[in-house]
């Protein structure tokens, strides 16, 4: 597959990061784009949601053992002491700006989806060339094998490996697979919309993660377990 690979600074359309935090994850994502994706269509990213579901809901555990005072969300302080407890090094600065990212909705501190996009970041800004594919990250083999495979996803659908999915690769990915339906243009473009928070046409890894937590229906399972 001879996928245009635009590595040296192409001037084509480009999204500009707004945040540092945001500027080192489209590059991470560069970098693990260059490495291409598993991925062989759209589909077999549809037919890999139980999985990433189920993996994601067994998250929970991880989630109540870091909540340290049960009250349903992770602080600066229950952050800080699991990055320290999973060995994770980053300065006080980015845990503030990857906390900052994360906290979307109206209520303070790491929800449970919240945090779910918050430790798939830490997977990916955590991706030392260096440390080129030595075991665990983490210490959470299986949740970062899943983790890989949403990095995958992304990959897969980000065609000129920009670091952010655009409409029209979303579309391209969706006909690859259904031969061109009229219906899949429209539902690539739904997806595409739902991923799109801040409507500017490019969906970084980030919205994509919070769209998938509400595919899957992580924020549903929130819902119902509230007390
Ligand atoms: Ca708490
Ligand atoms: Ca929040
Ligand atoms: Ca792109």
């Amino acid at each position: 597959m001879g996928g245009a690979v635009g590595k040296s600074g192409s001037p084509r359309k480009v999204s500009i990061p707004e945040t540092k935090l945001e500027a080192k994850m489209v590059e991470a994502m560069q970098q693990r784009a260059s490495e291409g994706s598993a991925m062989k269509s759209f589909n077999s990213i549809i037919l890999k949601f139980p999985k990433i579901d189920e993996s994601l809901r067994n998250c929970k555990a991880i989630f109540e053992q870091f909540d340290e005072d049960a009250n349903g969300a992770i602080d600066h302080e229950e952050l800080q002491k699991s990055f320290h407890k999973l060995e994770i090094t980053f300065t006080e600065e980015e845990i503030n700006d990857l906390f900052e990212a994360c906290d979307i909705n109206a209520y303070m501190g790491m929800q449970f989806n919240e945090f779910i996009v918050l430790l798939c970041l830490v997977y990916l800004l955590k991706d030392d060339p260096t440390a080129l594919r030595t075991k665990s990250r983490m210490g959470m083999p299986k949740l970062e094998a899943t983790f890989e495979t949403l990095v995958d996803a992304f990959v897969f659908l980000d065609k000129n490996k920009d670091g952010y999915v655009s409409k029209s690769e979303m579309v391209q990915a969706i006909n690859e697979t259904t031969s061109g339906e009229r219906s899949s243009g429209r539902i690539a473009m739904k997806r595409f919309e739902e991923m799109d928070w801040d409507k500017n046409g490019m969906v970084n890894f980030k919205e994509f993660l919070f769209a998938f937590t509400r595919w899957v229906g992580i924020d549903e399972m929130e819902d119902e377990e509230d007390e």
